[in-house]
């Protein structure tokens, strides 16, 4: 019986672009679901009950959320093609420590940039920078932060670069001027088919930000 997979997502998000790496780097043919998360619909709020966010992989019927556990589940059932953890204990380890502090520092200093002001945007472009380099030193001389190959953290953070220009726009920066290499590995990225496919163009990410935030209104609270 062939799989059926099917993809709870929103263009804008860049941890549904970490499932669409993933299922691109496993060459998985899947059905793509552009959710409204302004007016969620039925099947997203039956599928993700708890958190009620996209993405949502659909296998066979049954829903696995949170995008890190949505590439480790990938990764575990296309387990044949294209490995995106490392097979080695420890480095598993180190790659799942790092892509959790990109969801916690990274993601949490980005949204503050555009969802705050003032004194408060600019600790939060401070954090953010420190992030980032943070980061660039754990990928040191690598090509990629799974070394030689593209792997796990690479597709955890990669997609947070189709939002630097939505932080830089927001906050007054340049990425680029402050982590040249991480920049250079972006680059590498996206020369990957499976990558530059899967992300989105950051100046829609700004677009559809905008059109978001007015569809929510300032007084709700969104996040992505
Ligand atoms: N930790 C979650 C975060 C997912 C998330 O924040 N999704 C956003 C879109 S980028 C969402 O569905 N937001 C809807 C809401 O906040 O109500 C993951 O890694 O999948
Ligand atoms: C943006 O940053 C540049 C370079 O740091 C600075 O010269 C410029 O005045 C800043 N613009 C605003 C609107 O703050």
């Amino acid at each position: 019986m062939a799989d059926e997979v099917v993809l709870l997502d929103a263009l804008a998000s860049m941890f549904g672009m970490r499932a669409r790496v993933a299922l691109a780097e496993k060459g998985i043919e899947y059905e793509y679901r552009e959710e409204d998360l302004v007016n969620k619909g039925e099947l997203l709020l039956k599928m993700n009950p708890v958190h009620k966010k996209i993405p949502v992989l659909i296998h066979n019927g049954k829903p696995v959320c949170e995008s890190l556990i949505i590439v480790q589940y990938i990764d575990e059932v296309w387990k044949d093609k294209a490995p995106l953890l490392p097979s080695d204990p420890y480095q598993r380890a180190q790659a799942r420590f790092w892509a959790d502090y990109v969801d916690k520092k990274v993601y949490d200093a980005g949204r503050r940039i555009w969802s705050r002001k003032g004194e408060e945007q600019e600790t939060a472009k401070k954090d953010f920078i420190e992030c980032l380099k943070v980061l660039e030193g754990v990928l040191g001389d690598e090509p990629y932060f799974g070394g030689k190959t593209f792997g796990f953290l690479d597709i955890a953070l990669v997609t947070f670069s189709t939002w630097f220009y939505t932080y830089e726009t927001c906050a007054n920066f340049s990425v680029e001027v402050e982590c040249p290499e991480l920049i250079e590995w972006v680059k590498r990225c996206m020369e990957k088919e499976s990558v530059s496919k899967s992300l989105l163009d950051p100046h829609k990410v700004f677009d559809l930000l905008v059109i978001w935030i007015r569809g929510v209104g300032e007084s709700k609270k969104i996040e992505c």
